[in-house]
């Protein structure tokens, strides 16, 4: 059986239309209110969906929640896309038929692949600096990595268990499939950008998918992350403490700067270069215990 989740909040105006272009593609369209104001739950209803309600905990808890459904269900795919209709749900089949001919366990809709997409320029930017972070703690390359048209396979559907509650999800999901070595490809796929106003708004969230990119990538890469950086501290602060030293012991000069300067480096370069080493241990145990 071949489902469709869609992850919605407050999309009374297009949800309809989503889910009845949807319906003709799966088996199931089963659509994640988040606590909606407005009639989405109402509509999707109306439209043929099932309706699973929460009660505003975030995109990704709404991801999390469906990946649990998907599982529910048996399902053999899970297609995931968004409500707002900038997802076009009559290129579901390219990204079922990724799955079923080519075999692999992911496929990602990428609006980057051929770049037909006219994605707003600051956007674009945004989301190439995440994708290229997120790339950087998984062993394969995406071009789109905060699409949310996705489909997984049923291995995908059962090896995936996403914690992120908001945006970040995407990310995550990523560095889960990775871990697992589940196979990804990605097809092209045009994202609609009509109406688009929230600039503000995926500012901030660009912002906040970034740090926990970030994040994940840095608990991947602890050593370089944390290590690195650290050791170059504890040797700024070793040369500081040394220039400090020599010039009270030949000049009977203080420098305070220096001295403080030193302690800060040295302090800061033990405490990044320990947690690197934690870091690192974790990593290894959770690995082990997945
Ligand atoms: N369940 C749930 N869905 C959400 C939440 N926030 C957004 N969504 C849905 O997730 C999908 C993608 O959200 P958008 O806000 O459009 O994210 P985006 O497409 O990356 O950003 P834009 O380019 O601004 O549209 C839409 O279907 C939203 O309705 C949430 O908190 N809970
Ligand atoms: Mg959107």
């Amino acid at each position: 059986m071949n489902l469709a989740c869609i992850p919605a909040y407050n999309e009374e105006s297009t949800i309809q239309d989503v889910v009845k272009k949807t319906l003709p593609h799966v088996d199931k369209v089963i659509v994640c209110d988040d606590g909606s104001t407005d009639n989405t739950a109402k509509l999707a209803k109306e439209a043929g969906a099932i309706v699973i309600s929460q009660n505003n905990e975030g995109y990704g808890a709404a991801i999390s929640t469906l990946f649990e459904q998907a599982r529910k269900e048996n399902a053999q795919i899970m297609v995931t896309l968004d409500g707002d209709g900038q997802h076009n749900p009559d290129q579901i089949p390219l990204l079922i038929n990724a799955i079923t001919t080519h075999n692999v366990d992911v496929v990602i809709g990428s609006r980057f692949l051929d770049d037909k997409t006219s994605a707003p320029g600051y956007r674009k930017t945004g989301i190439k600096i995440i994708t290229s972070a997120s790339n950087y703690g998984t062993n394969f390359k995406v071009t789109d990595s905060q699409s949310g048209f996705r489909a997984y396979s049923k291995d995908a559907i059962d090896a995936i268990h996403p914690t992120e509650q908001g945006m970040s999800v995407s990310t995550e999901i990523l560095l889960k499939i990775s871990n697992k070595g589940l196979s990804v490809a990605e097809v092209p796929i045009i994202v609609s950008y009509e109406g688009d106003t929230s600039e503000q708004h995926s500012v901030s969230h660009g912002v906040s998918v970034l740090v926990n990119t970030i994040k994940y990538v840095s608990i991947k890469h602890p050593l370089q992350f944390y290590g690195i950086p650290g050791i170059v501290l504890l040797i700024a602060g070793i040369i500081m403490g040394g220039i400090f030293l020599d010039a009270y012991l030949n000049a009977q000069k203080i420098f305070y700067g220096s001295l403080l300067a030193s302690i800060m480096s040295f302090l800061l370069g033990a405490i990044l270069v320990v947690t690197s080493i934690l870091l690192f241990s974790m990593a290894n145990l959770i690995r082990d215990r997945n």
